[in-house]
């Protein structure tokens, strides 16, 4: 099936009783059974609940996966991976990822006797002169929140296909409809569902896809064991919200590029990062593995001063963390987003307080750019 079609129908069927065509909100706890050890496979709704399978046959269809496992945060999803190796293990990271995963990876989880080795994944020979004999897991964000730089995913598949390393690709910033990093040899596709997937702003979610049996095992065991699940109302906005992915990232990506594109006519814009640019030094591998370049854009505007000027006094896009929505959102990621990782390792990535990330959002472009205009001239 095309990504549309499966958007609206995959893991969504008529309810059996009514014929409701809309999964219905299963907004219960617990399931009456018939006698002791006879029930109809549903117990507890920590470990079973239906608009939350419907959730994860939804989004697993369309990451080219077999199967979904949904969390209650993008987070719980990033932590329950961590379930998959023990103490002493070793895994090689981007060093460039949400400033939450590094928070929780290199300040929570290090602590548990995990040992990570931050690098900057685009260049596949840092992936390679950082195996241990103890490493496990290759973990990329790519394209990187908010550098935007992007490792190349086959590449990762084949490094770990060989040393049996399971590698872990956050896809939140392409969204399924323009990355599927499961169809290029990955293991294990994340996202934050509280983004583009959801994409209206008014749910935190998580969400893991895999083809692995194995691996979908442990972590569903994972998920009842420790019970980050998300409600049934969440999931059930969630999968409304997946039938208009591919119209609206079409339209985020549409307005991404005349963004980059007037971002870089301005003299005050003194770098762009958008993969959609020619002047974007892994542009050729973006049209490779991507089937569009997405709606975010990093501005380093040199100064302090006039990226403070920006986030201040903008009045169509919104001051706030996140992104992915349809309201168009702008950020400062060394005081917001990426506070949590010093300033050393922000220095190294070009994570500069200079630097303001947008969130295009689906409003009309020229509102957008006016928006921009008016404060930078
Ligand atoms: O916020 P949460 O749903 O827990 O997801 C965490 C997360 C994971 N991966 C990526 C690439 C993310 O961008 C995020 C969350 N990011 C923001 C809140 C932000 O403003 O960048």
């Amino acid at each position: 099936m095309g990504f549309s079609t499966d958007a609206i129908h995959a893991g969504q069927e008529p309810d059996l009783k009514t014929g409701a065509v809309i999964t219905p909100i299963y907004q219960t706890s617990t399931y009456a059974q018939e006698e002791l050890g006879k029930h109809k496979g549903y117990e507890y709704a920590r470990t079973q609940n239906l608009t939350r399978e419907s959730l994860e046959k939804n989004i697993a269809a369309l990451e080219k996966g077999k199967y979904g496992i949904a969390f209650s945060s993008g987070l719980a999803a990033t932590n329950a991976l961590m379930s998959l190796v023990k103490s002493g293990d070793h895994i090689i990271i981007s060093n460039n990822v949400y400033g939450g995963t590094y928070r929780l990876y290199e300040l929570v989880m290090k602590d548990f006797g995990l040992d990570y080795s931050w690098v900057d994944t685009s260049n596949l020979k840092n992936i390679d002169n950082a195996i241990k004999p103890n490493t496990k897991i290759v973990y990329v964000e790519t394209p990187t929140n908010p550098m935007l730089t992007i490792t190349d995913l086959i590449g990762v598949s084949e490094i770990c296909k060989k040393n049996k390393f399971i590698s872990i690709v956050d896809n939140t910033f392409m969204s399924p409809y323009f990355q599927n990093p499961l169809e290029l040899g990955c293991d294990i596709v994340l996202h934050s569902t509280t983004k583009y997937i959801n994409g209206h702003s008014d749910v935190v979610g998580g969400i893991v896809v895999t083809k692995s049996e194995k691996i979908h095992e442990r972590l569903r065991y994972i998920q009842n064991a420790a019970g980050a699940i998300p409600g049934p109302f969440d999931c059930w906005l969630i999968l409304r919200a997946t039938k208009t992915l591919a119209v609206r990232m079409d339209r985020h990506e549409k307005n991404a590029n005349k963004l980059a594109e007037y971002f870089e006519k301005n003299n005050k814009a003194k770098k762009v990062f958008y993969p959609g640019l020619k002047s974007h030094p892994q542009h050729e591998l973006a049209k490779k593995q991507m089937r569009g370049f997405g709606g975010m854009i990093s501005v380093d505007f040199g100064d302090i001063k006039t990226a403070k000027k920006v986030v201040n006094n903008v009045k169509i896009f919104t001051l706030a963390e996140s992104l992915g929505g349809v309201e168009s959102l702008v950020c400062h990621p060394a005081s917001m987003t990426h506070a949590s990782v010093p300033k050393a390792e922000r220095d190294k990535m070009g994570l500069t307080e200079s630097l303001v990330r947008f969130s295009v959002g689906i409003e009309d472009i020229e509102d957008l750019i006016k928006d921009i205009d008016n404060i930078l001239g």
